[in-house]
């Protein structure tokens, strides 16, 4: 049986939570029940797993043992009241959407979320007659103008892909709980050992497990944890049915790289910190939005909301695009690739990458400029990451 690990710290809890050993073998690894489907020993026991009134696996897209680790282990973290694993971050958003929103309702967003999540609400969820208006959540003030009387949904992503802007999440709790309207937060770029949204009073977090939680650029991934269990048998009933689930083996392997979570978080950040003080004072950087420098406008929230600015550092070359480019295509050790939150360094350019579908007009409003490199630091050595980059610069 799963410990009681509600009392133990986060790095304890990644480690232990949901992980137990197998009650038919004693494995201390969990198994892969690799498998699509579970026999019922009779049909009033499967009567009974579909009514509800029997505890049971019946099919893998409904549930699976080596998935429902995964899913306690991220609830747990998150303080939430269950987890829903999801193909991947984008089926864990739009089942999430698919749940709570109803043709003719009105979602407020965040301007700089990750690309297609924004793409994906305005250009196809649009086609379901959900409005969206997104703006800069970080001004509290323009989510309390964007509501309207069929606003349903708040979802802010909080540190932002990529512009590395904070939202005050207990400040938009506020304003949207006062109309009726919840909460989501997309708590990636943060994790929950840095951030627990659901703590501060949102209603779900969603996660690209893809990312941190993994860890190791080997799964696509993502997470829905609701806080209330009214939420998830609300979106579970639609989780059931979208298609939007996990594969055994991929759960497993997140599951192997949650129990590193708080070691890789804490690494990383430490060496992200140390990257950002040399960009800040670097003569060919012409800025740099890392929430562990004073000089990020939001430095204090940071502190207030996070247990740590963790490891993604948004700046931009003197020289705009072609001097980013020329160092983009520089580096050695770091990788020119989408993605983040992994043991590798990763760097890419934001406008012709991640965020490449957006409108133009609206990448410049979300203060995506042309410019913006994201570096995504890893567990790495920060001095060899610091030479990789100097030499990179040199080439500037
Ligand atoms: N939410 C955030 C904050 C993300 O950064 C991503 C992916 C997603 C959701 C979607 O998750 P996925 O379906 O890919 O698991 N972000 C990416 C990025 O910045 N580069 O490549 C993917």
């Amino acid at each position: 049986m799963s410990h009681d690990v509600k009392h133990l710290s986060r790095s304890t809890q990644a480690i232990h939570a949901g992980q137990y050993a197998d009650e038919a073998t004693g494995a201390v690894a969990p198994p892969i029940f690799q498998t699509s489907t579970f026999a019922f020993t009779d049909c009033a026991q499967g009567a009974g797993r579909f009514a509800g009134t029997e505890d049971g696996f019946i099919y893998t897209r409904m549930g699976n043992p080596t998935i429902a680790r995964l899913e306690e282990a991220v609830s747990t973290l998150e303080c939430g009241y269950g987890g829903l694993a999801t193909g991947s971050g984008m089926a864990a958003l739009t089942t999430t959407l698919f749940a709570v929103l109803n043709q003719g309702d009105h979602l407020v967003g965040t301007s700089s979320v990750y690309g297609p999540s924004r793409v994906v609400i305005e250009r196809d969820f649009s086609r379901f007659g959900i409005a969206s208006t997104f703006v800069d959540t970080s001004n509290p003030e323009a989510v309390r103008a964007a509501i309207r009387p069929e606003t349903k949904l708040v979802f802010i992503e909080t540190p932002a892909n990529p512009t590395i802007v904070l939202t005050d999440i207990t400040a938009i709790v506020e304003i949207a709980h006062e109309h009726g309207v919840l909460v989501l937060v997309d708590n990636t770029f943060a994790s929950p050992i840095l951030q627990r949204p659901l703590e501060l009073g949102a209603d779900i977090v969603m996660h690209s497990m893809t990312k941190f939680i993994n860890g190791h650029t080997d799964v696509v991934a993502g997470m829905i944890v609701p806080k209330t269990e009214a939420l998830f048998k609300k979106i579970r009933s639609v989780h059931f049915y979208v298609g939007a689930c996990m594969d055994p083996h991929q759960a497993w392997l997140a599951l192997r790289g949650f129990k590193t979570l708080s070691l890789r978080v804490l690494a990383a950040q430490e060496g992200a910190q140390k990257l950002a003080q040399w960009l800040e004072y670097h003569e060919k950087v012409e800025w740099v939005r890392y929430p562990g420098l004073a000089s990020h406008p939001q430095h204090e929230l940071s502190q207030r909301q996070m247990d740590g600015p963790g490891s993604l550092i948004s700046f931009e070359v003197k020289g705009g695009l072609e001097a980013g480019a020329k160092l983009l295509n520089s580096v050695k050790l770091m990788t020119l690739a989408v993605s983040l939150g992994g043991v590798e360094s990763l760097i890419q350019h934001p406008p012709s990458m991640t965020h490449a579908t957006m409108r133009p007009e609206d990448r410049i409003e979300a203060g995506i400029s042309d410019g913006l490199v994201r570096l995504s630091v890893g567990c790495e050595d920060v001095e060899d990451l610091i030479a990789d980059l100097q030499q990179a610069f040199d080439q500037v």
